[in-house]
């Protein structure tokens, strides 16, 4: 999984990055390369946690998702911003889902570019920007297929099948509403869409950027999660500064500052509900190890993640959830509740899963 962290100039976005990365990349300076810092959060799954104090394993491996810190964006030439278009278009189309963080805190030492703070002008600002990225693509390319699919060319009925596809996203865009919207009538259609990577095509995770005062209950920080469901209000600075202290220090100052969860938390877990991803666990004296799969995908889905031999030769999988094993103790006392389970291959994995794949491999 990949995400892209972009927004305002001076938002906070490295701030943000080297929070989830454990980065030491510079911030409060105008960035100018698109996605130049690339970081790996670890996802910091408590389950997992509480995994590797049960079997005490020889190695153990969290879930990681891959960070890119991207540069300011804002319409136009001003505040030192970018449009979005070349190079970094590229890059972020790359992204699996798009980070936006909007600056929600006061600051007489942080210009902001639009000389106030207003959260929600600057939410609508970078989303009409990804919008009028793809709406370019688009047009372009609806321009380019218009001439073409009139020659009689080997491409001919294909370019026709694209620019009829193109033509209704194009006026869905024209419309002011995001690709995520277009409801493909067949797979052509699908593969057409997909093929562009459209940035509204994307999912989105919203971070509020708040101040450090407007953390805790009551603060303004809780009010914009309550009012934008799948959202996150956090103090990048403040998590910048937490992810800086020994992993031991860490906890006790989070309490401090009366948050509950850290930034990668947070951001991990609407990553994972916007993307419909879920993770299912390996246990073992060897290894304990999270892996992320989709919702939805079976057994021999899940097995292939593991290893290409594992989906091949695939037997079946022996399961149980992670809360019947808290329940229960130990995996012994799973067995002996009757909740060890053998699956086949058409099984459905669950979130937090604990999977153990029998297959043939030689
Ligand atoms: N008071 C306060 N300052 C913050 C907060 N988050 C970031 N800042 C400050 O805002 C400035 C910009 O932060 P960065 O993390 O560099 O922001 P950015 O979005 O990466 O900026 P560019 O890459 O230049 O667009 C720095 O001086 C930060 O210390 C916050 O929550 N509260
Ligand atoms: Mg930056």
């Amino acid at each position: 999984m990949k995400l892209g962290i972009i927004g305002f100039p001076a938002s906070g976005k490295t701030s943000l990055f080297n929070a989830v990365t454990g980065g030491a990349q510079p911030v409060g300076q105008y960035s100018n390369q698109p996605g130049q810092h690339l970081g790996i959060m670890t996802v910091p799954d408590a389950r997992l946690w509480k995994l590797r104090d049960m079997y005490k394993p020889k190695s153990f491996k969290p879930a990681v998702v891959d960070c890119l810190d991207f540069t300011g964006l804002i319409s136009g030439s001003g505040g030192g911003g970018k449009e979005i278009k070349g190079e970094l278009l590229g890059k972020l189309r790359e992204v699996d889902a798009i980070v936006q963080i909007v600056r929600a805190f006061e600051s007489d030492d942080v210009p902001h570019v639009l000389e106030s703070v207003d959260p929600l002008r600057d939410f609508g600002e970078i989303d009409s920007e990804l919008l009028f990225a793809d709406l370019a693509q688009t047009t372009t390319r609806v321009e380019k297929l218009r001439v073409q699919a009139t020659k009689p060319t080997k491409t001919q009925e294909q370019d026709k099948k694209e620019l009829a596809t193109l033509e209704k996203v194009l006026a869905l865009l024209e419309d002011g509403k995001p690709v995520r919207q277009f409801k493909p009538a067949n797979e052509d259609e699908q593969k057409h869409v997909d093929a562009f990577q459209f940035l509204t095509d994307k999912e989105q995770v919203v971070v509020f950027n708040v101040g450090e005062g407007d953390l805790g209950p009551g603060g303004k920080g809780e009010e914009l999660e309550a009012k934008h469901p799948g959202s996150v209000a956090l103090c990048a600075k403040l998590e910048m500064e937490i992810g800086q202290l020994p992993e031991a220090e860490r906890a006790v100052f989070l309490a401090d500052m009366g948050i509950k969860e850290a930034a990668s938390a947070k951001l991990a877990r609407q990553a994972f509900a916007a993307l419909g991803s879920i993770a299912f666990f390996t246990v073992g004296e060897d290894e304990v190890r999270a892996w992320t799969i989709q919702r939805g995908d079976t057994a021999v889905v899940a097995a292939g993640k593991i290893h290409t031999d594992l989906s091949k030769g695939f037997i079946r999988a022996e399961v149980f959830s992670y809360e019947e094993l808290i329940a229960a103790g130990d995996e012994k006392a799973v067995k002996a509740a009757g909740k060890f389970r053998l699956e086949g291959k058409e099984y459905v994995v669950q979130d937090a899963d604990i999977v153990h794949v029998r297959a043939n491999t030689r």
